[in-house]
């Protein structure tokens, strides 16, 4: 395995080779990986460990993905287009982003859909992301990957799903809110072994990173996790997370499927707010996020190696 830790403050970069191992310690601690071998991520889609790159600069915004899936919230009267590329160059990383943008009288949810057929037992992925300062809390939405064995994998919201059939977690701005919006990112997650509440109903289950990480508006976060899918039987399935290339959260002992033919087949963006649900959650009556330099690989990514 190879690892690389950038700290970017040092006066004097310090460089260990011990075998196959590469550690270059920076003073932040950046966990640095893929990304270092491609300078502003030129050429990262095609190494070999690359299952999809979207620096969503050239072709139309989301023709990299399988699906994308927009869905207006009820009595809708606004047609704007929820997703579009952001060309400001005070915003855009590179010459575009995507841009996604809820109305409380437009869309409600925007969800960017990649399949990784067959599957994938262990993957990586990393994307930047910039709340808008319109942003408050929100219903949900970040990114995700889900092991679907097809329809009727997923039982519903409150449901614990079976093991062979489907498992599911999105690392999203949905945790502690003692925060400025948009909240502490935590991983919400659905699996056969998931704990149910004291009414025996099935939500969500919390992975927390520590210390809470809360993504500042107006700001690029580089975000990564990583799954581990666990051997059939046994419960050592994995979870992790870097937050601008730092580690924060490291999950184990996870029992995420019963069967090893259930493979995580599918990564997402995804974004939602019902109209109802503003009120509620503050803000303004927008939801702004921009998306930027995706990878999802088979290794540790990391950040960009210089901003784009
Ligand atoms: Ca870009």
């Amino acid at each position: 395995m190879q690892k690389t830790f950038l700290n970017v403050g040092a006066s004097v970069f310090a460089l260990f080779l011990s075998g196959s191992t590469f550690l270059l310690d920076t003073a932040f601690g950046q966990e640095m990986g893929l990304a270092a071998k491609y300078r502003g991520d030129v050429g990262i889609g095609n190494d070999k460990s690359v299952l999809l790159h979207d620096n969503f600069e050239d072709s139309k915004i989301g023709a990299a993905w399988d699906e994308i899936n927009l869905r207006k919230g009820r009595g809708a009267t606004n047609n704007a287009q929820p997703l579009e590329a952001e060309m400001d160059k005070s915003i855009a990383r590179g010459k575009r982003s995507a841009k996604v943008q809820l109305r409380k009288d437009g869309h409600e949810d925007v969800t960017l859909v990649k399949w990784l057929k067959p599957g994938h037992d262990e993957i990586y992925m990393r994307h930047y992301v910039r709340y808008g300062a319109d942003y408050g809390y929100h219903g949900h939405g970040g990114s995700g990957f889900m092991a679907d064995a097809g329809k009727g994998g997923f039982k519903g919201a409150g449901l614990a799903p079976d093991g062979d059939k489907f498992f599911w977690a999105t690392l999203e701005p949905i945790g502690p809110r003692q925060w400025d919006p948009p909240g502490a990112l935590i991983f919400y997650a659905y699996w056969w072994k998931m704990k149910a509440d004291g009414r025996g109903k099935h939500w969500g289950n919390w992975f927390q990173p520590q210390p809470d990480q809360v993504p500042k508006r107006e700001t690029w976060v580089c975000v990564e996790w990583r799954v581990k899918a666990n051997t059939a039987g046994r419960d050592d399935g994995e979870l992790d997370c870097w937050i601008d290339g730092k580690k924060c959260g490291e999950f184990r002992n996870i029992h995420w499927r019963s069967t090893d033919a259930l493979k995580v087949n599918k990564v997402q963006l995804s974004l939602w707010l019902e109209p109802d649900g503003y009120a509620r959650s503050g803000g303004g009556t927008t939801r702004t996020v921009w998306y930027d330099d995706v990878v999802v690989a088979t290794e540790y990514i990391g950040p960009a190696t210089f901003p784009l």
